[in-house]
């Protein structure tokens, strides 16, 4: 048995490695390491990961940065629970939406909205890159919005996909889209995700700030 330890943010991508976790039944010692108050950005987090960013998963003496490979990395240890999908298509569009949520949604779309200086250092041209991360991100919506209709984003069982998708909607809501208005598929796609016993339980150790 592993000694897992995860970094985690509320409110932030961390969600999908959590729900992930808690899905795979094993046992994991949560840290809460908060975006909002900057603690990624500590010169203690960066000795852990360098790239001041959570998730991040460690056991024994490995170190794992980055939603794809740390949701690799529990989904090998629980297989029999298939969390990146059951059959050879399943897993190679699982594979497909990882590349493209954490790249283009999150990396790109997302980034600029949020961190607009990651992208220029001219404040002048910040207000420039947000208004067109905005369209990104509703352009985004509009493919994940073709895309859903089902239970779960790919196969019939939650794969690490679907909270990750379920993070993003949240994010929609925050900065002010009619996430239920405009993308519906997407909206009842995202109740019944949140309403999922993993998610349930990985939002409630990350309100209840019991850890
Ligand atoms: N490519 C990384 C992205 C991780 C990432 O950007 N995490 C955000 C939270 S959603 C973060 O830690 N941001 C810290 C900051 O911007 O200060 C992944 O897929 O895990």
């Amino acid at each position: 048995m592993h000694n897992i330890k995860f970094w985690f943010s509320r409110g932030s991508c961390s969600l999908a490695t959590h729900t992930l976790l808690h899905e795979s039944g094993l046992p994991f010692t949560p840290v809460e390491t908060s975006v909002q108050k900057q603690e990624t950005q500590s010169a203690s987090f960066a000795r852990i990961n360098p790239k001041r960013r959570v998730p991040v998963l460690s056991f024994d003496d490995a170190v794992i940065t980055e939603t794809p490979a740390i949701a690799l990395a529990i989904s090998q240890w629980v297989p029999n629970k298939s969390l990146l999908g059951v059959s050879e298509l399943d897993k190679v569009r699982v594979l497909e939406w990882m590349c493209w949520l954490s790249g283009e949604v999150h990396g790109q779309a997302f980034g600029g909205l949020f961190r607009p200086q990651r992208f220029t250092d001219d404040p002048a041209l910040h207000e420039s890159i947000q208004t067109k991360a905005r369209l990104r991100v509703a352009d985004a919506f509009k493919t994940i919005e073709s895309k859903l209709g089902n239970a779960f984003a790919v196969g019939e069982s939650l794969t690490v996909v679907d909270p990750y998708l379920l993070v993003f909607f949240n994010w929609g809501n925050e900065i002010g889209f009619e996430m239920k208005d405009e993308y519906p598929t997407y909206a009842d796609f995202s109740l019944r995700i949140a309403a999922h016993p993993s998610v349930i339980k990985a939002l409630n150790d990350e309100t209840s700030g019991m850890f």
